[in-house]
């Protein structure tokens, strides 16, 4: 490869501030260490994540290359690099993979030990960034970095999905769809016939809906304050919509009395402490499983009343659908290429990469499920 061992110059989205649009700037990009790879971007979708990010409701570093939800191919490799080679296409693992850790040899858990998450340091394992723009260091996003021409990532960060996928719809497959539907197949275990209830209709939420119907689920109820949502995500198997504005009790209410005393699994894909007891309380007392997949915002704690969960209730969250990454994303990949689910219908829009301001607009107004940046 011509650039292999050169550093790159290209552009990228920077986020010098918080609550501020992001920049188009130049930047050189490092050849990866040991252990690293370099991909060349060609698709990211926008998250909620990189919103909640940009408007500092979830604490990172500063500045910085936002963006977890890509696919690209890998320009160039650094040493001792096995899984993947220049040319292969690729998806960053925004909670990676090491295959050593405790988490990754405990047979259910997900969130390896390496993740940049928890804490974010805005660096690679090594605890810098490959990224300088105007002679400043610029830090790395969830170990992946994805609104960048060009990024660097470790080897337990990336996965080499199948030569023949279309990358600007895979790249779903590296956040929003795979934590959806993991969240429902994978993490909660949805079981046939049952009753769930997703508050927040938007990419992950829907594509939790995905995953119930998938699991043979009975009904399948959205939540959202958004009324636009609800046709969208009756197309993917919602049996009904409600909107809390519409109902003088809470939604919990509503939720026990249409499905005898609550659903049997919630899941709460909004971000909000409000939605995540509503979610809690409206699965059944006894017998219902509350799934939090939305990131809260940073440092608000909830106050809960041990009693909700002593008859029986399980309250649990996860990243990522409880996926080990790694292992699973080219599985998801080739899924979707054996047409197991769909991924188009969660593409509303599809801007090249410097409108990404424009998509987050969209994001901001309600007006999008995903919007895919194409490079
Ligand atoms: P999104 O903004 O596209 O969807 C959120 C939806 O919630 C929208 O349709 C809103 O209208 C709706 N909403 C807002 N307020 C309320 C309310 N009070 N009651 C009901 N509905 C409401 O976001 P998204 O689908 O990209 O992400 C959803 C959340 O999941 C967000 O917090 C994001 O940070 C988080 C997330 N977590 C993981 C993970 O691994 N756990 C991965 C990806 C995203
Ligand atoms: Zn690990
Ligand atoms: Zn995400």
């Amino acid at each position: 490869m011509g650039t292999a061992g050169e550093v790159i110059k290209c552009k990228a989205a920077v986020l010098w501030e918080t609550q501020k649009p992001f920049s188009i700037e130049d930047i050189e990009v490092a050849a990866p260490k040991a252990h690293e790879v370099r991909i060349k971007m060609v698709a990211t979708g926008i998250c909620r994540t990189d919103d909640h990010a940009a408007t500092g409701n979830f604490v990172t570093p500063l500045p910085i290359v936002l963006g977890h939800e890509g696919a690209g191919i890998v320009e160039s490799v650094g040493e001792g690099v096995t899984s993947v080679k220049p040319g292969d296409k690729v998806i960053p693992l925004f909670s990676p993979q090491c295959g050593k850790c405790r988490v990754c040899n405990h047979p259910e858990s997900n969130l390896c030990i390496k993740n940049d998450l928890v804490q974010p340091r805005g660096t690679l394992l090594d605890g810098t960034s490959r990224f300088t723009c105007k002679g400043k260091s610029i830090h790395n996003f969830l170990s992946t970095s994805t609104y960048s021409q060009y990024t660097v990532v470790d080897e337990i960060a990336v996965a080499k999905i199948d030569d023949a996928s279309p990358l600007e719809k895979v790249c779903l497959i590296g956040c929003g769809f795979t934590t959806g539907y993991g969240s429902a197949v994978q993490f909660a275990k949805v079981t046939r016939g049952s009753s769930c209830a997703v508050f927040g209709l938007g990419g992950v939420g829907l594509s939790v809906i995905i995953g119930c119907k998938t699991a043979g689920a009975a009904r399948i109820i959205g939540v959202d304050t958004n009324k636009d949502k609800f046709a969208k995500a009756k197309e993917f198997g919602a049996t009904e919509c409600i909107n809390p504005q519409d109902y003088n009790k809470p939604i919990e209410e509503v939720l026990q009395e249409m499905t005898d005393g609550g659903v049997d699994f919630s899941f709460e894909v909004v971000g909000r402490l409000d939605t995540m007891m509503s979610a809690l309380v409206g699965c059944h007392a006894a017998c219902g499983v509350s799934v939090i997949i939305g990131v809260p915002p940073n440092a608000q704690n909830l106050s809960v009343n041990p009693m909700l969960l002593l008859g029986g209730r399980t309250w649990k969250g996860a990243i990522f659908g409880g996926f080990k990454s790694k292992d699973a994303v080219p599985k998801l990949v080739a899924d979707f290429m054996a047409k197991k689910f769909p991924l188009e219908p969660l593409i509303t829009h599809v801007l090249p990469f410097e409108k990404i301001n424009e998509g987050f607009d969209l994001l901001r107004a309600g007006k999008s499920i995903r919007t895919v940046l194409t490079f």
